[in-house]
């Protein structure tokens, strides 16, 4: 018979070695380089940048109540001003909304590439929060703002279908640049929006001003104020996306504030200003634009006669 405690001896000897550490681990220098994977980088919008687009939101909406009962209150033929800036506010209002909510947005995805000396190059790729809805709000609410003054102005079809189309061509490229992959890319299409810019500047700075040369003298002021104003403001947009979502610098919620002082001064603000100064200034629009083509609004003396 075998005895339980000669086999648990026996197990006990055969096991110990088990017991002993086999491998013993010190790092030692290697020869290889050691590769850290790339972490993705995200770049997106916080708890302040939320706050502000509420806020904006619902300064837009309270200024659009305030237009349309601005333009229900003067005739229709004094409307135009009226209805254009109550559109511009409504457009930025669900604009707004929308990036409030979450929406309206997506990352794009940019990729640095790096050269070292001693060790390979590097890609580092980053994602980037960008609200294309702004975009999309620019291409509607920028063409009717320069209506507004182009109107203001007196300027003709032909100057104002050129500044139309390059403000168009500006905010698309705009957009371009956003999503662009590589900094040529990016660079490449802002540079030719700052060019279709710079058309815009050009019609309202020469066309605009002769134009506006022949209209009463409180309308050539008012045009040279507001839209003195206008060009100052519209061109810290670029300034702001060079920084922005250019060079990222500044961080989405950085971008979002500015954007908003801006977008306040560039809508609203201007919108009463252009209003209340209209009211006073009766004269600034005549034509087909104030009554259309059967003269809406005017009195027709002796039509029942006939
Ligand atoms: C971009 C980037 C590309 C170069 C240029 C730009 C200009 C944008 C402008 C926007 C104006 C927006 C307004 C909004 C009102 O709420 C697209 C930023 C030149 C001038 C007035």
């Amino acid at each position: 018979m075998i005895d339980p405690t000669q086999v648990i001896e026996a197990f006990g000897k055969k096991t110990s070695s088990l017991l002993v550490p086999t491998h013993t681990h010190s790092p030692s220098p290697t020869a290889l380089p050691t590769v850290i994977p790339n972490v993705p980088i995200y770049e997106k919008v916080g708890e302040t940048g939320t706050k502000t687009l509420w806020v904006v939101f619902v300064l837009m909406f309270i200024s659009t109540l305030a237009f349309y009962y601005l333009a229900f209150r003067v005739p229709v033929q004094k409307r135009l001003f009226h209805v254009i800036t109550a559109l511009i506010t409504t457009f930025a209002s669900i604009s707004y909304f929308a990036m409030a909510t979450g929406d309206g947005n997506s990352f794009a995805h940019i990729v640095v590439k790096e050269a070292h000396k001693h060790t390979p190059d590097t890609v580092e790729h980053i994602f980037r929060q960008v609200f294309w809805a702004r975009y999309v709000d620019w291409a509607l609410t920028t063409p009717l703002l320069l209506l507004d003054l182009a109107f203001l102005a007196g300027m003709n079809g032909a100057n104002i279908t050129v500044t139309i189309v390059a403000d168009l061509i500006m905010v698309l490229l705009g957009l371009f640049a956003a999503f662009g992959r590589t900094d040529g890319q990016k660079w490449g299409y802002y540079t030719i929006a700052c060019i279709a810019y710079l058309v815009i500047v050009y019609q309202l700075v020469v066309p605009g001003r002769r134009a506006v040369a022949a209209k009463s003298n409180s309308t050539a002021k008012l045009f040279a104020s507001i839209g003195g104003f206008t060009l100052i403001l519209w061109t810290l947009y670029p300034v702001v996306w060079g920084i922005g979502d250019g060079a990222r610098k500044w961080s989405v919620d950085a971008e979002i504030i500015a954007y908003a002082v801006l977008d306040v001064l560039a809508k609203p603000v201007f919108g009463f200003w252009l209003l209340f100064a209209h009211a006073k200034n009766a004269s600034a629009i005549d034509g087909f634009w104030a009554h259309g083509l059967n003269n809406e609004g005017s009195l027709r003396v002796g039509d029942d006669d006939e």
